[in-house]
Protein backbone atom coordinates (compact mmCIF):
# COMPACT_ATOMS: atom_id res chain seq x y z
CA UNK A 1 0.00 0.00 0.00
CA UNK A 2 2.82 2.46 0.87
CA UNK A 3 3.79 1.40 -2.75
CA UNK A 4 0.99 2.70 -4.06
CA UNK A 5 0.87 5.90 -2.48
CA UNK A 6 3.69 6.76 -3.90
CA UNK A 7 3.04 5.45 -7.71
CA UNK A 8 0.03 7.93 -7.73
CA UNK A 9 2.04 11.01 -6.97
CA UNK A 10 1.39 12.21 -10.64
CA UNK A 11 -1.54 10.75 -12.22
CA UNK A 12 -1.74 11.39 -15.58
CA UNK A 13 -5.48 10.97 -17.11
CA UNK A 14 -6.13 11.03 -21.06
CA UNK A 15 -7.79 10.50 -23.95
CA UNK A 16 -7.42 11.82 -27.87
CA UNK A 17 -10.54 14.30 -27.04
CA UNK A 18 -8.34 16.00 -24.79
CA UNK A 19 -5.38 16.63 -26.87
CA UNK A 20 -4.90 18.87 -29.89
CA UNK A 21 -1.24 17.27 -30.55
CA UNK A 22 -0.25 13.24 -30.68
CA UNK A 23 -1.22 11.40 -27.39
CA UNK A 24 1.37 9.20 -27.74
CA UNK A 25 3.83 12.12 -28.23
CA UNK A 26 2.13 13.55 -24.97
CA UNK A 27 2.29 10.54 -22.98
CA UNK A 28 5.66 10.30 -23.56
CA UNK A 29 6.57 13.48 -22.82
CA UNK A 30 4.75 13.32 -19.51
CA UNK A 31 6.77 10.37 -18.49
CA UNK A 32 9.81 12.17 -19.45
CA UNK A 33 8.96 14.72 -16.95
CA UNK A 34 8.07 12.77 -14.08
CA UNK A 35 4.19 11.23 -14.36
CA UNK A 36 4.03 8.02 -11.98
CA UNK A 37 0.85 7.15 -13.35
CA UNK A 38 -1.86 7.00 -16.37
CA UNK A 39 -5.16 6.59 -16.86
CA UNK A 40 -6.75 6.06 -20.50
CA UNK A 41 -9.85 7.94 -20.54
CA UNK A 42 -10.87 7.88 -23.83
CA UNK A 43 -14.81 9.55 -23.33
CA UNK A 44 -17.04 11.86 -24.13
CA UNK A 45 -17.09 14.51 -27.61
CA UNK A 46 -14.59 13.09 -30.10
CA UNK A 47 -13.42 10.58 -28.32
CA UNK A 48 -12.47 7.31 -30.49
CA UNK A 49 -14.35 4.22 -30.12
CA UNK A 50 -13.93 0.46 -31.22
CA UNK A 51 -11.20 -0.81 -33.07
CA UNK A 52 -9.52 2.75 -33.30
CA UNK A 53 -10.12 3.30 -29.30
CA UNK A 54 -8.70 -0.31 -28.47
CA UNK A 55 -5.62 0.80 -30.95
CA UNK A 56 -4.77 3.89 -29.51
CA UNK A 57 -4.97 1.66 -25.92
CA UNK A 58 -2.30 -0.63 -27.18
CA UNK A 59 0.03 2.22 -28.17
CA UNK A 60 -0.62 4.01 -24.64
CA UNK A 61 -0.46 0.73 -22.45
CA UNK A 62 2.85 -0.52 -24.29
CA UNK A 63 4.74 3.00 -23.53
CA UNK A 64 3.61 2.84 -20.08
CA UNK A 65 4.96 -0.70 -19.96
CA UNK A 66 8.03 -0.18 -21.28
CA UNK A 67 8.25 2.73 -18.44
CA UNK A 68 7.03 1.06 -15.58
CA UNK A 69 4.09 3.75 -15.11
CA UNK A 70 0.69 2.10 -13.84
CA UNK A 71 -1.72 2.02 -16.71
CA UNK A 72 -5.07 2.26 -15.86
CA UNK A 73 -8.72 2.27 -17.66
CA UNK A 74 -11.59 4.43 -17.04
CA UNK A 75 -14.85 2.53 -16.47
CA UNK A 76 -14.31 0.88 -19.36
CA UNK A 77 -14.70 -2.72 -18.49
CA UNK A 78 -14.00 -4.49 -22.18
CA UNK A 79 -10.75 -3.07 -22.19
CA UNK A 80 -9.15 -4.11 -19.08
CA UNK A 81 -8.28 -7.79 -20.52
CA UNK A 82 -6.88 -6.66 -23.95
CA UNK A 83 -5.06 -3.83 -22.54
CA UNK A 84 -3.78 -5.86 -19.48
CA UNK A 85 -4.56 -2.96 -17.15
CA UNK A 86 -2.69 -2.51 -13.84
CA UNK A 87 -6.05 -1.25 -12.81
CA UNK A 88 -9.51 0.54 -13.23
CA UNK A 89 -11.52 3.47 -11.99
CA UNK A 90 -14.53 4.12 -11.72
CA UNK A 91 -17.25 6.59 -10.36
CA UNK A 92 -20.65 6.61 -8.69
CA UNK A 93 -23.04 5.98 -11.65
CA UNK A 94 -20.60 3.08 -13.50
CA UNK A 95 -19.76 -0.62 -13.17
CA UNK A 96 -20.31 -1.38 -9.13
CA UNK A 97 -16.99 -1.94 -7.60
CA UNK A 98 -17.94 -5.35 -5.69
CA UNK A 99 -18.94 -6.37 -9.32
CA UNK A 100 -15.45 -5.55 -10.46
CA UNK A 101 -13.76 -6.68 -8.14
CA UNK A 102 -15.14 -10.07 -8.74
CA UNK A 103 -14.49 -9.93 -12.28
CA UNK A 104 -10.69 -8.38 -11.77
CA UNK A 105 -9.68 -9.94 -8.08
CA UNK A 106 -6.00 -8.90 -9.06
CA UNK A 107 -6.53 -5.21 -10.60
CA UNK A 108 -6.28 -2.14 -8.76
CA UNK A 109 -9.24 -0.40 -7.94
CA UNK A 110 -10.01 3.47 -7.49
CA UNK A 111 -13.62 4.82 -7.18
CA UNK A 112 -14.87 8.71 -7.07
CA UNK A 113 -16.41 10.02 -4.25
CA UNK A 114 -17.59 13.43 -3.44
CA UNK A 115 -19.17 13.66 -0.36
CA UNK A 116 -20.52 11.99 2.71
CA UNK A 117 -23.11 9.81 1.17
CA UNK A 118 -21.09 8.36 -1.44
CA UNK A 119 -18.66 7.17 1.22
CA UNK A 120 -21.06 5.59 3.44
CA UNK A 121 -22.73 4.04 0.31
CA UNK A 122 -19.51 2.68 -1.14
CA UNK A 123 -17.79 -0.65 -0.15
CA UNK A 124 -14.66 1.26 0.37
CA UNK A 125 -13.29 -1.96 1.62
CA UNK A 126 -12.99 -3.22 -1.65
CA UNK A 127 -11.09 -0.24 -2.99
CA UNK A 128 -7.40 -0.04 -3.46
CA UNK A 129 -7.22 4.13 -3.65
CA UNK A 130 -10.22 6.78 -4.04
CA UNK A 131 -10.10 9.75 -6.29
CA UNK A 132 -11.62 12.85 -4.43
CA UNK A 133 -13.49 15.64 -6.42
CA UNK A 134 -13.62 17.87 -8.01
CA UNK A 135 -11.08 20.26 -6.04
CA UNK A 136 -11.54 23.25 -7.98
CA UNK A 137 -14.01 23.97 -10.91
CA UNK A 138 -13.54 22.39 -14.13
CA UNK A 139 -14.33 22.72 -17.57
CA UNK A 140 -12.91 19.15 -19.03
CA UNK A 141 -15.51 17.43 -17.68
CA UNK A 142 -19.25 18.51 -18.47
CA UNK A 143 -20.91 16.93 -15.39
CA UNK A 144 -18.50 17.89 -12.98
CA UNK A 145 -19.78 18.36 -9.84
CA UNK A 146 -19.58 21.50 -7.86
CA UNK A 147 -16.00 21.90 -6.50
CA UNK A 148 -15.63 20.54 -2.97
CA UNK A 149 -12.31 21.87 -2.36
CA UNK A 150 -9.00 20.10 -0.11
CA UNK A 151 -11.67 20.38 2.98
CA UNK A 152 -12.69 17.51 1.62
CA UNK A 153 -8.97 15.82 1.42
CA UNK A 154 -8.57 16.67 4.85
CA UNK A 155 -12.32 14.92 5.63
CA UNK A 156 -11.21 11.51 3.91
CA UNK A 157 -7.95 11.40 5.19
CA UNK A 158 -9.05 11.47 8.61
CA UNK A 159 -11.41 8.95 8.40
CA UNK A 160 -8.99 7.07 6.20
CA UNK A 161 -5.53 7.38 7.40
CA UNK A 162 -4.11 4.88 5.65
CA UNK A 163 -6.01 4.96 2.21
CA UNK A 164 -4.37 6.21 -0.77
CA UNK A 165 -5.83 9.29 -2.18
CA UNK A 166 -5.69 11.45 -5.02
CA UNK A 167 -7.52 14.73 -5.94
CA UNK A 168 -8.67 15.37 -8.78
CA UNK A 169 -10.40 18.17 -10.51
CA UNK A 170 -9.23 21.48 -11.93
CA UNK A 171 -5.94 20.89 -10.50
CA UNK A 172 -3.02 22.99 -11.51
CA UNK A 173 0.51 23.56 -11.07
CA UNK A 174 -0.57 26.03 -8.85
CA UNK A 175 -2.85 24.55 -6.89
CA UNK A 176 -1.46 20.94 -6.51
CA UNK A 177 0.40 21.86 -3.14
CA UNK A 178 -2.62 22.97 -1.64
CA UNK A 179 -3.88 19.13 -2.58
CA UNK A 180 -0.96 17.40 -1.32
CA UNK A 181 -0.64 19.56 2.09
CA UNK A 182 -4.42 18.54 2.62
CA UNK A 183 -3.18 14.94 3.18
CA UNK A 184 -4.06 13.34 -0.72
CA UNK A 185 -0.89 10.61 -1.75
CA UNK A 186 -1.42 12.53 -5.18
CA UNK A 187 -2.92 14.60 -8.09
CA UNK A 188 -4.85 13.26 -10.76
CA UNK A 189 -4.52 15.98 -13.83
CA UNK A 190 -6.00 16.20 -17.54
CA UNK A 191 -5.30 19.69 -18.79
CA UNK A 192 -3.00 20.90 -16.76
CA UNK A 193 -0.99 18.46 -19.17
CA UNK A 194 -2.69 18.09 -21.91
CA UNK A 195 -2.73 22.13 -22.28
CA UNK A 196 0.99 22.96 -21.09
CA UNK A 197 2.67 24.55 -23.07
CA UNK A 198 6.03 22.47 -21.74
CA UNK A 199 4.29 19.46 -20.67
CA UNK A 200 8.03 18.21 -18.78
CA UNK A 201 7.65 21.60 -16.84
CA UNK A 202 4.10 21.57 -15.93
CA UNK A 203 4.37 17.73 -14.81
CA UNK A 204 8.01 18.98 -12.56
CA UNK A 205 5.72 21.55 -10.78
CA UNK A 206 2.95 19.37 -9.95
N1 LIG B 1 -13.22 13.49 -12.90
P1 LIG B 1 -8.90 18.62 -15.31
S1 LIG B 1 -13.12 16.00 -12.59
C1 LIG B 1 -12.09 13.08 -15.08
O1 LIG B 1 -14.65 15.19 -10.14
C2 LIG B 1 -12.57 13.97 -14.01
O2 LIG B 1 -14.53 13.05 -10.50
C3 LIG B 1 -13.58 14.45 -12.07
O3 LIG B 1 -9.80 17.36 -15.63
C4 LIG B 1 -14.31 14.22 -10.82
O4 LIG B 1 -7.68 18.12 -14.64
C5 LIG B 1 -12.41 15.35 -13.98
O5 LIG B 1 -8.58 19.18 -16.68
C6 LIG B 1 -11.73 16.20 -15.01
O6 LIG B 1 -9.72 19.55 -14.48
C7 LIG B 1 -10.35 16.56 -14.62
Amino acid sequence: MPELRQKLRKYFIMGSQNCTGNPVEILEEAIAGGITAFQYREKGTGSLTGQAKLELGKQLREICRVNGILFFINDDVDLVVPLEADGIHVGQDDTPVDVIQRQFPNKIIGLSVSNNQEVTQSPIELVDYIGAGPMYATTTKKDAKTPVGVKWIHTLRDRFPLLPIVGIGGITTNNASSVIEAGADGVSVISAITEARDIKKAVGKL
